[in-house]
């Protein structure tokens, strides 16, 4: 498959700026055109080897209602809720999508966190990506492809704002600033028949702090 990801930068590179109360977003609904936002779905839900994790919650071992895969540079490894992913080496085309978003968020990235819901019964909780080896303030770049699937945020501590947007095939939302700190977000089950999403989320974590992490 021929993946001319930097040929398309124009039109991808109309973001809508969303302002939250102490949070950032920047939302390019077709940042992949359709054609390679398949051929990306299908490639990354055949190849990319997906595992399903387990965590202890409230002294139970669970499935997480969703598969997952890590990508990072020197293997770097990610934990977060008991879960300790070690890196892999990154594919052409992950590679590929990292550069044009290092590009549009002005910022470098050195990992990926894709996630596959299989269907509308795969979820992932609220939470906040703010684990410590991912800085103060992180600038993380969310990936959509797939099964459109409503992105909700809560504010931590004011329960009136609120905010949600349904994450298109071929989209991205880029999160920075104070937003992790701020805001909490979630996909949540649907009764509703769903087909497979994949989301990627790019992240920079601190390499030092990575590797302590994963031993504690
Ligand atoms: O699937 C999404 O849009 C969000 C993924 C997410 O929150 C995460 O990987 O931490």
């Amino acid at each position: 498959m021929s993946l001319d990801l930097f040929s398309i930068e124009s039109q991808a590179n109309a973001g809508q700026t969303i302002s939250l109360q102490g949070g950032e977003l920047c939302y390019y609904p077709n940042f992949f055109p359709k054609k390679q936002a398949d051929n990306l779905l299908n490639q990354f839900e055949q190849q990319l080897p997906w595992r399903q994790e387990q965590i202890t919650l409230f002294g139970k071992r669970r499935l997480v209602p969703r598969l997952s895969a890590w990508y990072a540079d020197d293997e770097l490894p990610y934990t977060y809720s008991g879960i300790t992913h070690q890196g892999l080496a990154w594919t052409q085309e992950l590679m590929a999508i990292r550069r044009r978003l290092e590009t549009t968020a002005a910022v470098e990235f050195n990992s990926v966190l894709a996630n596959l819901y299989r269907d509308g019964s795969d979820s992932n909780g609220w939470h906040a990506d703010d684990e410590v080896e991912l800085g103060d303030t992180p600038v993380i770049a969310s990936v959509s492809f797939g099964q459109p699937r409503v992105f909700q945020m809560k504010h931590r501590t004011d329960k009136q704002q609120k905010f949600k947007l349904e994450l298109p095939h071929g989209s991205v939302l880029i999160m920075r600033g104070e937003t992790q700190k701020n805001w909490l977000h979630q996909i949540a089950k649907s009764r509703r028949s769903m087909t497979a999403r994949i989301n990627l989320t790019f992240r920079w974590v601190d390499p030092l702090l990575a590797k302590s992490a994963s031993r504690t």
